[in-house]
């Protein structure tokens, strides 16, 4: 359902034009949001999302972005440039893209090893994702991180450890509330993460003392191999924080998230504390890169959400019907995010890696050279520089990653 906006924009000239475009195209229409549900909270968010060509557009580029940087990912790990663990976002993009679009610049965000959308969203940089998977000193953390380890002024990861990151989330959330900032993290976290004992203690915490945490539980069905139902005793992740309110959302429906996700930020805002949001999603591939097949679950099974609940394909339906922004757009907006990402790709399998100096910066923070011990089986190495930013400026003449 959606109603078109009230103001409009000439797409087409009137005089004498041979297309057959539509001549005029709203610039904004409000859709109705998918149903929420509740735990100890009594308003749902609003069951309208009014968003505009400029924001449609938008939403669908960052969308289409995470899921072709994702494949070629997926496509690099098969070619042995990514080693290592690679756990990608592929039918997930909705969730990050949703949130990204309710923050603000100055709210912190702290994920799993999935990490790619949200780094990638908080950076606006494809080539520094992939050439940090590759190992490439273009990336985010000039390769010394690789798939797991990446971060952005209010990013904190990329956390490799299930569910370490909901604890760290809540003491940044905490830092806001001491510093009287309006600001709130949001700590993203599993189904399968969602058991265990840190986040009952994380959820204890922030109710205990009132810190605008948001509490945002993926929930894409599976904890590698195992489904849901058969890791949890309660499936209903928003009510899993008992005291703590939460809600339920349709991940897999940006505009439902984004909604979503202002109302938690609201919620936290006014000084009520914590929040739970379940984004209910799906991931098309496996657990991470070097599952084979999905024994788990069916091929049908995909294919249905693929084909019923996919994120950008419904998004992109949706604007085209209400003529927001026409397919035709879409397709620009497709060859822009190929091109943009097969150059990054290119970046990723060329640049250069970190040299050997690389291993003796960033020990730590704020110290004059520290003379590193057993550097080789004979030798102790002094630091000859303390950050990788200063090795990368200094020895390298390149321009240095600043968050
Ligand atoms: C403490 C800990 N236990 C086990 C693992 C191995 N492991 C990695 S991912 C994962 C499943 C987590 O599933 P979920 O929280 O649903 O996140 P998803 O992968 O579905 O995004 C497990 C058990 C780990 N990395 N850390
Ligand atoms: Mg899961």
């Amino acid at each position: 359902m959606n109603s078109a906006g009230i103001t409009f924009r000439l797409f087409a000239s009137k005089f004498g034009s041979q297309t057959t475009a539509p001549l005029r195209f709203a610039s904004s229409a409000t859709f109705e949001t998918h149903d929420y549900k509740l735990h100890h909270l009594t308003e749902p968010p609003s069951k309208k999302a009014t968003v505009t060509a400029e924001e449609a557009k938008d939403y669908y580029k960052k969308m289409q972005t995470i899921r072709r940087l994702e494949t070629e990912a997926g496509a690099l790990y098969k070619e042995k440039r990514i080693r290592g663990f690679c756990h990608l976002y592929t039918g997930e993009e909705a969730c990050a893209v949703g949130l990204h679009a309710a923050m603000d610049p100055n709210d912190a965000v702290i994920t799993s090893y999935r990490c790619h959308g949200l780094a990638y969203l908080l950076r606006n940089n494809v080539t520094e994702i992939l050439s940090e998977m590759t190992g490439r000193i273009s990336g985010n953390v000039y390769g010394k991180g690789g798939s797991m380890h990446m971060y952005a002024k209010h990013f904190f990861g990329g956390n490799g450890i299930v569910g370490a990151q909901v604890p760290l989330g809540a003491g940044a959330a905490f830092a806001f509330k001491y510093r009287n900032q309006k600001n709130v993290c949001f700590a993203l976290y599993g189904d399968g993460a969602a058991n265990q004992g840190q986040i009952s203690e994380a959820f204890n915490m922030a109710e205990l003392w009132q810190i605008p945490v948001i509490f945002v539980c993926e929930n894409n069905g599976y904890g590698m191999g195992m489904k849901a139902t058969r890791s949890s005793a309660s499936t209903e992740y928003y009510k899993r924080g008992d005291f703590v309110p939460g809600i339920w959302v349709d991940g897999m429906d940006i505009l439902s998230v984004r909604e979503g996700f202002k109302y938690a930020k609201y919620f936290c805002n006014s000084g009520k504390g914590p929040i739970v949001v379940e984004l209910n999603t799906y991931r098309y591939v496996g657990h991470s890169t070097i599952e084979k097949r999905h024994g788990y679950r069916t091929e049908e099974e995909i294919q249905d959400v693929r084909s019923h609940r996919d994120c950008i394909v419904k998004f992109r339906e949706q604007c085209v019907q209400s003529k927001i922004v026409s397919a035709e757009e879409f397709k620009e907006i497709d060859k822009i995010v190929h091109d943009e990402v097969t150059k990054a790709v290119k970046i990723a399998r060329e640049d250069d890696e970190l040299p050997m100096e690389g291993l003796y910066t960033d020990l730590y923070k704020n110290t004059p050279p520290q003379v590193v011990r057993g550097a080789t089986p004979f030798e102790s190495v002094k630091q000859p520089f303390v950050t990788t930013s200063e090795l990368v400026e200094k020895q390298l003449k390149r321009k240095p990653v600043i968050f």
